[in-house]
């Protein structure tokens, strides 16, 4: 499995890059990753990757920036999404394309999760949000269908690795708008539990500004932690991060992978971000039981006085001794 191997050694720069984000500030820039050395991993990120060797690595999903999404073009590729604006309430279908630096329609991508493209679709103010699968015609064009309840700005993000040549990931962000009666709502509250469809999500840890944080997912339904959860895209559990105010688009490392010998199918799933600022955060868990995904939503704080993730008021934060490696 070549791209196994190849996403392994991705993995690892892309560690090193997080690791050195707290160095060079919180710049959400572009940093690229391939140019780094690749020798010391970060977060672990590689080791896991490599234990199963089935190309799958948030390490590669996008992780050449602290931030992502808050682009239509980077590196020479473009988000052109065909369909900017939609019917709210409807089921309709979202088109668009990655255009290379001459205009025309990538068609050749690597896979990260299984997947060659990942697509999702967060409202400005963080209610909705969707994962998506398109599929790609061959001449390049992407469509899905997709419902968005309520009216209103949405972000859309493809999020995928050029297949050619010293590419790195990347997550292209474009505005999209679902007509109708706009009623924008707040940012719900910080909470550590979220309840979808029966189940209960619990999160310990969270995000911290320029530093790499531990998150923590616990499933239980009706009371009882839920220790089969299956395999969604190579993981027990998807996580997405997104800044409130701008949508920048985090990269989540999974904290071990279903067949590495050490992970379970649950009650809990871990991850590890760092938040390239303070600030308010939407978190948004895909898990899948029963045959089905759900998604799971939090908001949190990174870098807020007085809570847990945060540094301590009045204190600067100090490094922990031989976090970096
Ligand atoms: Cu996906």
């Amino acid at each position: 499995m070549n791209t196994g191997l190849r996403i392994t050694a991705f993995a690892a720069a892309a560690a090193t890059t997080f690791g050195t984000a707290y160095g060079v500030g919180t710049g959400v820039g572009p940093v690229v990753a391939d140019e780094r050395p690749a020798g010391h991993g970060g977060h672990g990120a590689a080791r896991e990757e490599e234990a199963t060797g089935g190309g799958v690595s948030d390490g590669g999903h996008g992780a050449a920036a602290a931030a992502g999404g808050l682009q239509v073009s980077e590196d020479g590729y473009t988000l052109a999404l065909e369909t900017p604006r939609v019917a709210a309430g409807k089921r309709t279908e979202l088109r668009f394309s990655i255009r290379d630096e001459s205009g025309r329609k990538v068609t050749a991508f690597a896979r990260e999760h299984g997947k060659e493209l990942h697509f999702v679709v967060a409202s400005r103010d963080l209610t909705v949000y969707r994962h998506l699968h398109p599929t790609r015609a061959a001449d390049g064009t992407w469509s899905t269908s997709a419902d968005l309840p309520a009216a209103g700005a949405y972000r859309a993000f493809a999020d995928f690795k050029p297949a050619k040549e010293g590419a790195g990931a990347l997550t292209l962000g474009a505005d999209l708008a679902a007509t109708g009666a706009y009623a924008p709502a707040p940012v719900p509250a910080p909470a550590t539990t979220a309840r979808v469809d029966g189940y209960d999500v619990t999160l310990t840890g969270g995000l911290r500004p320029g530093r790499s944080g531990e998150l923590r997912l616990r499933v239980a339904k009706d009371g009882r932690p839920v220790t089969d959860l299956q395999p969604h895209l190579g993981a027990y559990g998807h996580l997405v991060a997104l800044r409130s105010g701008d949508l920048a688009y985090l990269h989540v490392h999974p904290g071990g992978e279903p067949g590495d010998g050490s992970t379970e199918p649950g009650p809990e799933v871990s991850f590890t971000a760092t938040a390239p600022s303070s600030g308010t955060y939407r978190l948004f868990l895909d898990f899948r039981h029963g045959d089905k995904v759900r998604t799971a939503a939090f908001t949190v704080e990174a870098g807020k006085p007085g809570t847990s993730a945060g540094p301590p008021a009045g204190r600067p934060e100090t490094r922990v001794p031989g976090h970096r490696h």
